[in-house]
């Protein structure tokens, strides 16, 4: 559907906004007009492939500048937004997802999706990520853990494994990891996916996944640092002779108890989705009080209503 022509009024005169084409019309965007800024990251870094399949996904799925946002907090992982040329945010470290939250609630019509790192989500971030999966906000949220912080080169992060020598852990690490699979689950994400940065079409068909479930969408990427943490995945990967496992075909995704069981696989694990079920989200819970509450005002915008609030404050 296309919008009329319309002339919106600036300081010195009009521009008039050119109707854009229908979307049946529209070509998908390329790689070139999604990619921003030369990604600086580290050559070798996993990251580069989860970058590479978003703008897949972008291309593939016809999303449109006007359609998506992307966010994330601080890290290498983090740096995302900046590498891609659309609307986004590189907010506060640990605090992608409470701004992306807002985003969501306030422009159903968007698609966000939030990237960021393990020490991001589950270390400053870990109270948000729970919150966040417990409201079943929806986005689409991917992780890109690589066991270790490495913006901030080589300290220990919430999924560093026991005995990992870092700058903060001289003799190796003591503490018991987070199981981000076993975390979301239990906060009540209600999409749960595994995959790894080294099978492409794996995390492309995840990130459709992810995208296409309505609610909080959370994938774990297993990515490489190799810089502060080479080889941490070399067993999930059959070209360094791991093994790459998917969830049986037998699984069922509504089990929570079977998802549990999954997530708690030695490492290497298994990938693909461990847990998918419908509950509400909180954008649609809360449009049905709006809803509500719309016909009690017959009708006002909402800017009115916070206007009638603040009056009656005075
Ligand atoms: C409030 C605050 N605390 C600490 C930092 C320092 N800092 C920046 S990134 C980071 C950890 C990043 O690790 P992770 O999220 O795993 O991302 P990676 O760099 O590994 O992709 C830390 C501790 C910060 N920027 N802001
Ligand atoms: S330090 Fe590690 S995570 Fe950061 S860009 Fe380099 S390889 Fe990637
Ligand atoms: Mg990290």
């Amino acid at each position: 559907m296309s919008l009329p022509v319309t002339d919106i009024p600036v300081r010195g005169g009009n521009i008039t906004a050119v109707p854009p084409l229908p979307d049946s019309e529209r070509k998908p965007l390329t790689k070139k007009e999604i990619s921003a800024d030369h990604p600086t990251w580290c050559p070798g870094c996993g990251d580069f492939s989860v970058l590479a399949l978003y703008f897949k996904l972008i291309e593939k799925r016809k999303l449109w500048h006007e359609k998506i946002t992307t966010i994330a907090g601080i890290g290498c992982s983090s740096r995302f937004p900046y590498f891609v040329q659309a609307h986004g945010v590189h907010y506060i470290h640990g605090r992608a997802l409470p701004f992306a939250s807002g985003v969501s609630l306030s422009r159903p019509d968007l698609h966000v999706f939030v990237f960021g790192g393990d020490g991001d989500a589950f270390s400053i971030g870990g109270n948000h990520f729970n919150h966040t999966a417990r409201k079943n906000i929806k986005m689409t949220y991917v992780v890109m853990d690589n066991w270790v912080y490495g913006l901030t080169k080589k300290q220990t992060s919430p999924t560093s494994p026991p005995g990992f020598k870092s700058k903060t852990d001289t003799w190796g690490a003591v503490d018991q990891p987070i199981n981000p699979m076993k975390q979301a689950i239990a906060a009540g994400a209600t999409f749960v996916a595994r995959t790894t940065h080294t099978n492409p079409n794996h995390v492309l068909q995840m990130m459709e996944a992810a995208m296409d479930h309505d609610g909080f969408g959370f994938i774990e990427c297993l990515s490489e640092c190799v810089e502060f943490y080479p080889g941490a995945f070399d067993s999930s990967n059959p070209r360094k002779g791991g093994a790459f496992n998917l969830v049986p075909e037998t699984h069922d995704v509504t089990d929570e108890i079977a998802a549990y069981k999954l997530a708690d696989e030695p490492f290497p694990g298994r990938f693909g989705i461990f847990y998918k079920v419908d509950r509400p989200t909180k954008n649609k819970l809360e449009a049905g009080i709006d809803a509500k509450a719309q016909e009690k005002v017959k009708g006002l915008k909402h800017w009115q209503i916070l206007q009638q609030n603040f009056d009656r404050m005075k």
